[in-house]
């Protein structure tokens, strides 16, 4: 049975368009997320210009937030909704530091310790905290039940 159940978290996990464009890299992480999470959803999709501009609003002035935002709209992406113990922590601990600099020497094994290009170009996101989970989840799939798919979870149901 699902003995695990009760801490079941979920959390947004996107491969971003640097990683999409090599058809290797995207297979090697999607790899990656099949061998450690249960996969909930999975879509491409493609953001406008205005997309990038609403998801990353709180970096609205920093040094990098028109690069961000023109990257991130300028190819396609694949994001998943992922299912694990502890999935926040989890996926952003493969995901390895953000600078690509300290994830190559800090951290060779993780994902963009291996297969990073910038602080820009790092191939993946991942949630950063339940709050953030609950919100881009619902912007990269505003379909899907959150709470339903939770409660179906629980023991017992
Ligand atoms: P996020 O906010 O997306 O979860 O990422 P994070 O916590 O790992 O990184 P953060 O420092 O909050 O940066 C937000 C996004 O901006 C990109 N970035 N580009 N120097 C640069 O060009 C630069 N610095 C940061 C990161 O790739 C991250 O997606
Ligand atoms: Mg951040």
């Amino acid at each position: 049975g699902m003995t695990c159940a009760k801490a079941l978290q979920l959390t947004l996990a996107v491969i971003k368009p640097d990683a999409v464009a090599h058809p290797l890299i995207l297979e090697a992480l999607h790899q990656k997320i099949v061998e450690n999470f249960i996969i909930i959803r999975k879509k491409d999709l493609t953001w406008r210009r205005g997309d990038s501009e609403r998801f990353y609003a709180e970096h609205a002035g920093r040094f990098f937030y028109q690069r961000l935002v023109e990257f991130m709209s300028s190819g396609p992406m694949r994001a998943y909704i992922i299912a694990r113990e502890d999935a926040i922590t989890h996926w952003r601990g493969m995901m390895g530091p953000t600078k690509v600099f300290r994830a190559r020497y800090t951290s060779p094994d993780s994902l963009r310790g291996q297969y990073g290009l910038t602080d820009t170009r790092n191939t993946t996101h991942g949630s950063d905290s339940i709050e953030s989970a609950r919100r881009e989840i619902a912007f990269f799939f505003p379909e899907f039940l959150a709470d339903t798919w939770m409660k179906m979870e629980e023991p017992g149901f």
